[in-house]
């Protein structure tokens, strides 16, 4: 029997380019984007890893940006006596490399002289931008039942999805025979498999590519060092090109999982946290979701109508109604406001009365959301300052911008860091 915190290192892929969700990635590195109010998106796969007592972690970034560090290192504290460890590996130019992750393999490629200074048999390799809770150790488990070279975790998608991810079949036994990464829509009918009765009730007959891997170590090694040093990705690439050669099995998850790598994917999971009993559960004794202990006060609210709202510590609101949205830490709402599936995130610091008297002075709204506002369907990024009886009516009547404050994608309006929006300004 393994034990798995001492045989598995797990890498997470902490993004790109960043463009697909720009522009919260303007500032910052994808994994440190916030999310559900106090979280940010590292702290999905992190917990997973933690839940699954797996404790040695890279995060593998294309730009180091300060929210990540500081995040990380003021979040994950593991005892001395432990070997645990988040280390982040931002892309960098070496004398023999000068060039950013050209991929997902190329990027673990470049890991592999970090990762080979420690004692492991496998490592798992997840993306950054997916919502789930995923026990690693039953696949893990299945990994080496299998003798598998190659785990991919994988979940039935319906049709309409289907095209976005990688597609694979199984024989009898989890062993995949085929993969194609992204398939056309004409090419579907031949890539439908039995997915069991559940999920073909619900029309989800494709078995979809989770992103997750397990790879044995000397594999992993061997296949982007020696046999394909030029290899720059996992779903175009590795994959496919492994099948026919290694042992790759399928581990098919049946529960909540999703893509939250695009700026509707986003808004959309984030927004499914209000619902009475969401998909994904942060009410959870055993599978916590970790992330940075703050000290900051509890939320104060007066006057305020709540609806499916989830609100963060350190808000100060005195809105008239809010209703199917998230409220990030530090929030301030003003009189007479009114939310509507939006997504908050929040401030870093609160001004000072003082700093609010000289800001107005000045003609500057407070940071925070102001007086009779109307908001719906938007994303406010950190330490906005909306003045008062700013409209912002997100929806699929707008299209698609990039304006300097603000952009519009998919009907969602995101208010870009920092951006300052005058009394009465309209969207
Ligand atoms: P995609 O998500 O489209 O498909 P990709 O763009 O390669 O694949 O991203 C995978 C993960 O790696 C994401 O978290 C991304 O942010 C990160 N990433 C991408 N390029 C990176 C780089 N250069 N450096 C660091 N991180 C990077 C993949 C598979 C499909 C599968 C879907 C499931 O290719 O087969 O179905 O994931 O979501
Ligand atoms: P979070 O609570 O979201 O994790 P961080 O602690 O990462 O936030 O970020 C807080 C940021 O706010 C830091 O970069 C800090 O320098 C900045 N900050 C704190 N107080 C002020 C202030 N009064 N004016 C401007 N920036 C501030």
């Amino acid at each position: 029997m393994f034990n798995i915190s001492k045989s598995v290192v797990a890498v997470i892929l902490g993004g790109g380019a960043g463009t697909r969700l720009y522009p919260l990635t303007s500032n910052r590195s994808k994994p440190a984007v916030p999310i559900a109010g106090k979280y940010r998106l590292v702290d999905i796969p992190i917990s997973n890893c933690i839940n699954s007592d797996i404790n040695r972690m890279f995060v593998l970034t294309q730009f180091n940006s300060a929210s990540l560090n500081k995040h990380i290192k003021n979040t994950y504290h593991f005892s001395v006596f432990s070997s645990a460890f988040v280390d982040i590996l931002a892309a960098e130019q070496t004398p023999d490399n000068r060039s950013w992750f050209q991929g997902t393999a190329d990027a673990v490629r470049q890991s592999l002289r970090h990762l080979q200074q420690h004692d492991f048999e496998y490592v798992l390799i997840l993306s950054g931008d997916q919502l789930y809770q995923m026990d690693f150790e039953e696949m893990l488990t299945k990994h080496v039942d299998d003798g598998a070279d190659i785990s991919i975790a994988t979940i039935p998608v319906a049709e309409r999805e289907a095209p976005e991810f990688g597609i694979m079949k199984t024989d009898g036994d989890h062993l995949i025979t085929s993969f194609i990464e992204k398939p056309k829509k004409e090419l579907l009918p031949e890539w439908v498999s039995d997915t069991g009765p559940e999920m073909a009730a619900q029309g989800r007959h494709y078995l979809a590519s989770m992103g997750i891997y397990i790879f044995n170590r000397k594999l992993l090694f061997d296949l982007l060092l020696e046999e394909s040093p030029d290899v720059t990705d996992f779903g175009k690439e590795v994959i496919p090109g492994s099948i026919e050669k290694y042992k790759v099995v399928s581990y098919q998850y049946d529960g909540y999982w999703t893509d939250i790598g695009h700026i509707y994917s986003f808004f959309e999971a984030n927004i499914a946290l209000t619902e009475d009993i969401p998909t994904f559960n942060l009410y959870d004794n055993v599978k916590t979701i970790f992330s940075r202990a703050r000290m900051l006060p509890p939320a104060k609210i007066s006057g305020t109508t709540l609806e499916k709202t989830l609100i963060s510590d350190g808000c100060i609101i005195t809105a008239s109604r809010i209703e199917s949205s998230i409220v990030g830490i530090r929030t301030r709402i003003g009189h007479g406001t009114t939310i509507v599936s939006s997504y908050i995130m929040g401030g870093d610091f609160y001004e000072t009365i003082e700093e609010m008297n000289r800001a107005e002075e000045k003609g500057l709204p407070k940071i925070g959301i102001g007086d009779r506002c109307y908001i719906k369907n938007t994303i406010i990024d950190k330490n906005c300052r909306i003045g008062n009886d700013v409209r912002i009516n997100g929806g699929s009547h707008l299209k698609d911008v990039d304006h300097a404050l603000y952009t519009i994608k998919d009907g969602i309006v995101v208010v870009k860091k920092g951006a300052i929006l005058p009394d009465g300004f309209v969207i």
